[in-house]
């Protein structure tokens, strides 16, 4: 007899009063003595099962008051509704057989500290949960892939290993390179900058590294970016990109994982709802704003994860700020002609206090400008060979922009820390598990 899934009887797919079988793991066990009740979990969803005492044989019924929380379990029985139970069926066990038993799951207690869950990470994994935002987070890629390919983009593969810094160097992990000196990658810009000119418009989504000592509740050494990079695109195109991107994935998640909101609380209108055009104020707008707020910022500031929570705390709509100063932004971004000093640049912060999500530019075309900036910031111009190669050949209008996937998952779920956002994550403090 073939395995059933969960999700496709719940669904309906398969009718009830019929024989199934089912594998998975004890998510949660009540023992009311002749009666045992067993939530079954599999990939897909929860299965209430049970045995009975004089209905169920006496040797599977043993085997079912034994059954531990998340020991494996191959269940067969019969199919039927009920009512009181999550997802509206049952199944009355037949036959069961414990593959691999689970003794004192170190999780079982309903609650944990942070740093004990953090610690057992491979098996908070499966709690419901976090089995929720792991979906979600697979949602906003499909989101994102179906997304670029709808406007002609082509998916492209950078590497991670590589010999120069895009965001600056404080934030560089090295690594050796044989008897040579590397670096994780920070961005995949510089790369996705040369494959425009193969291409014209791509993506990418991969792992960016950040050598931050700052233990802030959004911050990764460790997180998936997800870059593109359009030729002939100046930056207001740039921008309106990256809102029609943002609105699409909200939008596709709200409309398709309405039972994972729900497990947060969160009301899908409040992704669904997402639409160009989100409202912008430039650099010097926002450090005049945050003067009335009372912080002691001064034009030529950056702003850190307080002054953002301060921009946007009182916002339901993502808001871009523009025209940072050229002093505090990457060598690669352009001056702005119309207000000189600053740079044709954008970061995309999201509302309620969550603060930066993109950062997207304009990228600067001349060549000696270029060369300039590289050697204002200490880096050598030999290193930067290849790139600059990009102004020499067939030089090109073009932009561009980075989105942290972890920061995007964190506001939508109303996450309170960036460590959930995914599976297994990398912070100054912690490499294990
Ligand atoms: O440094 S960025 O602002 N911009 C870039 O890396 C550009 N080179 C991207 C591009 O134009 N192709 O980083 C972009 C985004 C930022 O807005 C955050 O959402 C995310 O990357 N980011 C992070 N997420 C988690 N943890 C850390 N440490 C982190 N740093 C940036």
């Amino acid at each position: 007899m073939p395995f059933q899934h969960v999700k496709d009887i719940l669904s309906g797919k398969l009718n009830g009063n019929r024989r199934v079988k089912l594998r998975g793991w004890v998510y949660l066990k009540r023992d009311l003595g002749d009666l045992q009740f067993i939530l079954l979990r599999d990939g897909t969803g929860v299965m209430q099962t049970v045995a009975r005492k004089g209905v169920t044989n006496p040797e599977a019924f043993e085997k079912a008051r034994k059954a531990a929380q998340e020991s494996s379990l191959i269940i067969e029985g019969s199919l039927k509704k009920e009512k009181r139970a999550p997802g509206g069926f049952e199944v009355l066990i037949e036959k069961i057989e414990i593959v691999g038993s689970s003794d004192n799951y170190p999780l079982a207690k309903k609650s944990h500290g942070v740093e004990f869950l953090m610690d057992n990470r491979h098996l908070w994994l499966r709690s419901p949960k976090q089995r929720c935002i792991l979906r979600v987070r697979e949602g906003v890629v499909d989101a994102a892939r179906e997304f670029f390919r709808r406007e002609d983009f082509v998916e492209v593969h950078p590497p991670m290993l590589t010999s120069s810094m895009v965001e600056g160097g404080a934030t560089l992990f090295q690594v050796k390179y044989f008897d040579r000196k590397a670096y994780l990658t920070q961005s995949s810009q510089l790369y996705l900058e040369a494959l425009i000119f193969s291409l014209e418009k791509v993506w990418c989504l991969a792992p960016s590294f950040r050598a931050e000592k700052s233990r802030t509740r959004r911050h990764l050494t460790e997180y998936w970016h997800l870059e593109a990079e359009e030729a002939w695109y100046g930056n207001e195109e740039n921008i309106k990109l990256q809102e029609k991107l943002v609105s699409f994935i909200c939008n596709k998640v709200g409309e398709n994982y309405q039972e994972e909101l729900e497990t947060f609380n969160i009301d899908p209108k409040r992704l669904c709802t997402v639409k160009p055009p989100f409202k912008r104020m430039r650099y010097e707008e926002a450090v005049s704003k945050l003067q009335r707020k009372g912080f002691n910022v001064k034009y030529g500031d950056d702003f850190g994860s307080r002054e953002e929570r301060a921009l946007t705390i009182d916002i339901k709509k993502p808001l871009f700020v523009t025209n940072y100063p050229i002093e505090i932004k990457a060598f690669y971004m352009k001056e702005d002609p119309d207000n000189p000093g600053t740079v044709l640049c954008n970061d995309l912060l999201l509302p309620e206090g969550y603060g930066e999500v993109i950062g997207g530019s304009e990228r600067e075309t001349g060549y000696e400008k270029l060369v300039k900036r590289i050697r204002e910031i200490g880096e050598s111009v030999e290193n930067y060979k290849w790139y600059l190669d990009l102004r020499k050949y067939g030089s090109i209008p073009h932009s561009g922009f980075g989105l942290g996937i972890e920061r995007l998952i964190m506001w939508m779920l109303k996450l309170q820390h960036i460590r959930e956002a995914i599976p297994f994550p990398r912070t100054p403090d912690r490499i294990y598990p």
